[in-house]
């Protein structure tokens, strides 16, 4: 793998602490307070490697229901942590920094969801509402079904031929998943952040410029993107995929550039590039696709929350709607 290609877009982490001492410090913290630590495959990739347990969402989700240890330290973002208490809460579930939000979230929140689902109601719609994993806890309990990349197909198999379905909160992530299973779908307008930006040019300029390359695409990306691309999957696909190969190959990688690490450990014969962003604003290239929120875990902030037991995902009361809604979809 060309390491000055992850450079060129991978921000430096800089630690006021060395990162060895950092890791000495958290495994003996993991000891001593009965801890297991999940982390995205969207972290830094030296969070990955002191996780316990990596994945997507779908797959960390299962974990912790199954994980032994009294306390989860959860590397991701809010929802994700959220989940992990809703799923397991008799567990202590921490999170190195409880400002890790998601774009997708915060575009639809909870209130507006009811408001809009009270007006397709009252225009006579009849419709199960399908959400992406990345929403609020507040959102799923409005909702039917939750999905995530890795098993949006067969729950949408799930749904009633007879139901409209009104998808939320990530249009393009919708508009994929009703092409590819048939269903219409009412589509609620939100994207995310990272997925929104890559350039459609520097991508078909990486494509001519390694010939043979194989493009590879998150079903968040738009229209655009996954119209030129190789392969479209969530991050656990990717993973299957890129094994798949032996021989040597060049994947042009379209999603959150921390995923190349993954990718790296499991198939270390290929090439990977990760395809830039491109700013709104100035049009110009940007390290963009790194996702803000993910990028607020650290080291640092994994060794505080455990030697401090705090943050926490505390128990919410409609926690116990958005559960139900959770089991039926992501585990069983
Ligand atoms: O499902 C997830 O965890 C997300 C947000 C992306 C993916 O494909 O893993």
């Amino acid at each position: 793998m060309d390491l000055t290609i992850l450079n060129a877009v991978a921000p430096v982490e800089t630690y006021d602490e060395d990162p060895l001492d950092l890791m000495d410090e958290i495994d003996e913290l993991k000891k001593s307070k009965d801890a297991a630590i999940l982390a995205h495959f969207y972290v830094d990739g030296d969070l990955q490697d002191i996780a316990d347990y990596t994945g997507d969402s779908l797959k960390l989700a299962r974990d912790a229901t199954q994980v032994p240890n009294s306390t989860i330290v959860f590397c991701g973002v809010h929802f994700m942590g959220e989940s992990a208490k809703i799923l397991s809460p008799s567990k202590k579930v921490l999170m190195p920094d409880l400002q890790a939000g998601c774009s997708l979230a915060e575009s639809c929140p909870a209130d507006k969801l009811a408001a809009y689902q009270a007006d397709l109601r009252a225009k006579g719609h009849d419709f199960q509402t399908v959400a992406y994993i990345n929403t609020t806890a507040a959102v799923k309990s409005l909702c039917d079904w939750i999905v995530t990349s890795g098993n949006a197909r067969e729950i949408i198999d799930r749904v009633p031929a007879d139901k409209e379905i009104l998808f939320v909160p990530d249009q393009h992530l919708g508009r994929y998943l009703s092409s590819v299973t048939g269903r219409p779908m009412i589509l609620w307008p939100g994207s995310c952040m990272v997925h929104e930006v890559f350039s459609i040019q520097d991508l078909l300029r990486a494509k001519r410029n390694n010939p043979g390359s194989i493009v590879m695409a998150h079903p968040e990306c738009p229209a655009n993107v996954l119209d030129v691309s190789d392969f479209i999957g969530g991050t656990e696909k990717m993973r299957k995929y890129v094994a798949s190969f032996a021989e040597k190959k060049t994947f042009l990688v379209a999603t959150e550039a921390n995923m190349i690490h993954p990718l790296a450990k499991l198939a270390p014969q290929h090439e990977y590039i990760p395809v830039p962003g491109i700013m709104a604003s100035t049009g110009e290239t940007c390290a963009c696709n790194r996702c803000p929120h993910m990028a607020r875990n650290t080291l640092q902030k994994v060794r505080d929350c455990l030697r401090d037991g705090r943050p926490e995902i505390t128990w919410q009361p409609y926690f116990a709607q958005a559960q139900e809604v959770l089991q039926r979809s992501l585990l069983q």
